[in-house]
């Protein structure tokens, strides 16, 4: 990866004390002039919005120079589209990346408020459900960071992910009303709109040289509203461009001049609610029609805005994969590879052939899992319906993939019906990661192993047509918003010790490593995070009830809830320890307990009955243990609602142990993995996704690896695994099993997880947890055993910080822009 300068530290010199007095004007003025208030009189509300206003307009400025200077370069461009964003708030990310976090701190002290209270009055843009959505945003924060012209293209959903309330111990969703009260960070621009077109049927001119002509039934309107994202330490700011559905004009005129409001409202929805709301789905597609609707809209509005910047800027199409590199986030926007074929073709006057060649070098595509369900795929039907001339597109791309196929293994019927992009084994279905990987030149998993299983499992076929379309990139967070701004204390040590230039090159924490030996750094290290656990601990009072002891292992897990995450097994041992405790006061080695706080948090998916279940199991397993006395303070269990960036961000600095206990091979990447890893957790984990390149680069001694690899889970699979066997054989086991089943933790319905625990005996066990449990149990006994030793965990703390180097978004950029995009960053 090549080494961008470090940034200079930020003292007070007479440049940052003219940023004081410019920003403070700034904000009296704002107050005044734009929230209307009496500056003497401002609230926290007030402030934010009134710091919020100077800081867009600093943006704004940036944004203007940027846009200019790539226009008049002819810049080469990525334009990155994902379903999803998971943004998060702004302000305090915009204040450090333009350097104006102490000029804000002290302007709002005038107002008598800390800067850390005004931040958080804001609410988190929550365009995404979770991994791959946070993933996006750490990726455009990188791309802005180095100075990539970029863009990112996404829908601007009415409503976000939902937010998650507990009632009873069950999950109740809510609406996200993000844009309720406005937000700062849009700027609408309501010059730059494109018409997407739903349904009809598509006519055939009888010359060949006249294209067809689709006659489509209805037609919606994209209007662009972009959100800047400022660059660390760089002029440079990159452009989100989130796309809104609007009713084309003359259904308000129809209303108008009949007087039909209710009919005319009504179509109105129909057109409108395509950016309505994120679909809260986790891994698993819902295949309705209106998230295909919505992945079409925004894809096709982005293409043609690409193809119109582009126009404007070279005059002409022949030169389109020169100057631009279109990322597909997943397959969510792999319709746009009929899309542009069909702008080519239809309206720009094109030939297949060469329309065919540029989509090929334009595109490019990451896949972000590998269980087959999660694969999406939509009835032909259903796309004959919404987009008749896309499916001809797909067909005439699927006949020359076939005559390929017939090329390279003549006969080899399995083979063509293994690679097609219709699914015929049962009611037609197009298989949109075949589209995919037809259509781009490069082809990506997420992580080292994840990127070998895709060539192995589904896409092996492809892999033998074209084996120098696959490769990996692992994933990567981003160092500014998952270190520097949510862990103040912890950076403040760093860069006392390193100087500051980690935030823009993440492997100088290899400096680090050898302060692990120094006794005054651990004790400054654990100090830091004792300041960490103290704020998390707040948070747990306030927002559970519970008081949790911050001198106590703070164990976390929080992540989306998914079987294939195993949240059960976590809670397998936490009831095995409860159990021990209760039947050994003493510890299992005479030695006493070590004192643990279990820590949960995450959404379930509003439909997944199974995952809602292990939430409610999780409350009702706390109200026992937390409410027996005779546990005292050596356990506790809390489950921290609404799981959020903001709440990671308060959450992954106060972990001292970070579970990613996927079965091997499900995972796919995980970037909870690398946050907490890099804020000083240990990680005890499976052999899987991105935990495999974290021991790399900690070393075995660093990180509690357990449980069956995912060769093993593959074998113990084909011999036919049998969990009741592990029930009858492991006592304990089959007592906590046992307790669980027989309404130990719901009394008031004996029978609530019986369920729960038959699909482990009965169900098959899918994801093995019973097959990890012992050795998960004995690890976790070992992790007790390093706590206890406080210089020899600080040491390995430190340790996991100093090897995160290579887990920054910034060096995963790289790679893309290298291997990928074949773009070079602008600065
Ligand atoms: C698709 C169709 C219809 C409705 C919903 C969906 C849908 C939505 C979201 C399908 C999948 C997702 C999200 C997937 C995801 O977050 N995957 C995660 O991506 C991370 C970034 O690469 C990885 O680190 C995780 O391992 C992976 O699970």
């Amino acid at each position: 990866m090549s080494q961008p300068t470090p940034l200079p530290a930020a003292p007070a010199t007479p440049a940052t004390r003219e940023a004081c007095t410019g920003l403070a004007a700034q904000v009296e003025h704002h107050l005044l002039h734009t929230m209307a208030t009496a500056p003497a009189a401002a609230s926290p509300i007030d402030l934010l919005g009134a710091v919020s206003q100077a800081v867009r307009g600093e943006l704004s400025r940036r944004w203007v120079q940027g846009d200019a200077a790539d226009r008049a370069a002819q810049a080469r461009r990525v334009v990155y589209l994902s379903m999803e964003f998971l943004i998060g708030r702004s302000l305090g990310n915009a204040l450090d990346a333009l350097g104006l976090g102490a000029a804000a701190g002290n302007s709002v002290a005038g107002h008598a408020h800390t800067l850390e209270e005004i931040e958080g009055q804001e609410r988190d843009a929550a365009l995404g459900n979770g991994g791959l959505g946070r993933l996006a945003a750490c990726f455009l924060d990188a791309m802005a960071t180095r100075g990539l012209p970029s863009f990112g293209y996404g829908i601007r959903y009415e409503f976000g992910m939902f937010a998650q309330s507990i009632a009873g111990g069950r999950q109740i969703e809510h609406p996200d009303p993000w844009l309720e009260d406005g937000t700062p960070w849009e700027f609408p621009r309501p010059d730059v709109v494109h018409p997407v077109r739903f349904g009809g049927w598509v006519e055939h001119p009888e010359s060949p040289d006249v294209p067809p002509i689709w006659r489509h039934a209805g037609t919606v309107q994209a209007k662009a509203y972009d959100m800047v994202v400022p660059g660390y330490g760089t002029e440079r700011v990159s452009t989100l461009r989130l796309w809104k559905a609007v009713a084309p004009a003359h259904i308000d005129l129809h209303a108008f001049n009949s007087g039909d409001y209710a009919r005319a409202a009504e179509f109105k929805n129909a057109f409108e609610n395509i950016s309505w709301v994120l679909y809260p789905n986790d891994s698993t597609p819902a295949g309705r029609e209106l998230r295909l609707k919505q992945e079409y809209f925004f894809t096709s509005a982005s293409i043609q805005d690409v193809l119109a910047r582009h126009l404007a800027e070279h005059g002409r199409l022949t030169n389109l994969a020169d100057k631009v590199a279109i990322h597909l986030n997943d397959t969510h926007p792999a319709i746009g590879v009929a899309e542009l074929l069909r702008l080519l073709v239809d309206e720009h006057g094109f030939a297949w052939t060469p329309a065919w060649r540029i989509t090929q070098r334009v595109f490019s595509y990451t896949n972000h899992t590998l269980m087959p369900e999660a694969l999406e795929t939509w009835p032909v039907s259903l796309f004959q319906q919404v987009l008749p001339r896309h499916l001809e597109i797909i067909f005439r791309i699927n006949h020359e993939l076939m005559v390929e196929a017939q090329a390279a293994r003549p006969g080899d019927l399995d083979f063509m019906r293994r690679l097609s992009l219709i699914d015929e084994s049962g009611e037609r279905r197009v298989r949109m990661a075949h589209l995919a990987v037809a259509g781009s030149h490069q082809v990506n998993g997420v992580s080292a192993l994840h990127s070998k299983l895709l060539v192995q499992t589904i896409f092996a076929d492809f892999a033998l047509l074209w084996p120098e379309r696959f490769g990996n990139v692992t994933n990567g967070v981003t160092p500014r918003r998952w270190l520097a701004q949510a862990n103040r204390p912890l950076s403040a040590l760093i860069d006392q010790r390193i100087g500051t230039g980690w935030r823009r090159d993440l492997a100088q924490l290899a400096q680090l490593g050898p302060l692990a030996d120094e006794a005054t750094f651990r004790a400054e290290f654990m100090a830091a995070k004792q300041a960490n656990k103290r704020r998390l601990a707040r948070l747990i009072a306030n927002s559970t009830g519970t008081a949790v002891d911050p001198d106590s292992l703070f164990d976390v897990q929080v992540k989306r809830f998914h079987e294939y995450k195993r949240q059960l097994l976590n809670l397998l041992h936490v009831v095995t320890r409860y159990r021990a405790i209760l039947a050994q006061p003493q510890g299992p080695d005479g030695q006493g307990w070590q004192p643990r706080t279990v820590i949960f948090a995450g959404k379930a998916a509003s439909g997944y009955a199974m995952a809602k279940q292990i939430i409610r199991l999780i409350h009702d397993v706390g109200r026992v243990v937390n409410h027996d006395a005779r546990i005292g303070d050596r356990l506790k269990l809390v489950f921290v609602p609404n799981y959020g960036v903001s709440l990671a961000e308060v959450i992954m600095p106060g972990a001292d142990l970070s579970q990613q206990i996927s079965t091997a091979g499900t995972e796919a990447s995980g970037t909870g993995n690398m946050k907490l890893a890099l804020n000083g957790a240990l990680t005890i984990g499976t052999d899987d996704g991105a935990n495999i390149e974290i021991r790399q680069a900690v070393g075995d001694d660093n990180i509690f690896i357990f449980g069956r690899r995912a060769s093993e889970v593959t074998a113990i699979r084909a011999a036919g695994y049998q969990p009741m066997r592990l029930y009858e054989s492991l006592p304990q086991l089959k007592a906590v099993l046992d307790a669980i089943a027989s309404g130990a933790f719901s009394p008031d319905e004996p029978g609530r997880y019986r369920g729960l625990v038959d699909a482990l005996l009965w169900g098959g066990d899918h994801y093995l947890l019973l097959a990890d449990y012992e050795d998960y149990l004995a690890t976790q006994l070992q992790v007790d055993a390093l706590y206890r030793d406080p210089q020899a965990w600080a040491r390995k703390a430190i340790a996991n910080v100093a090897a995160m180097g290579s887990f920054s978004a910034d060096r995963a950029i790289g790679e893309y822009a290298r291997r990928i995009w074949q773009v070079a960053p602008g600065t």
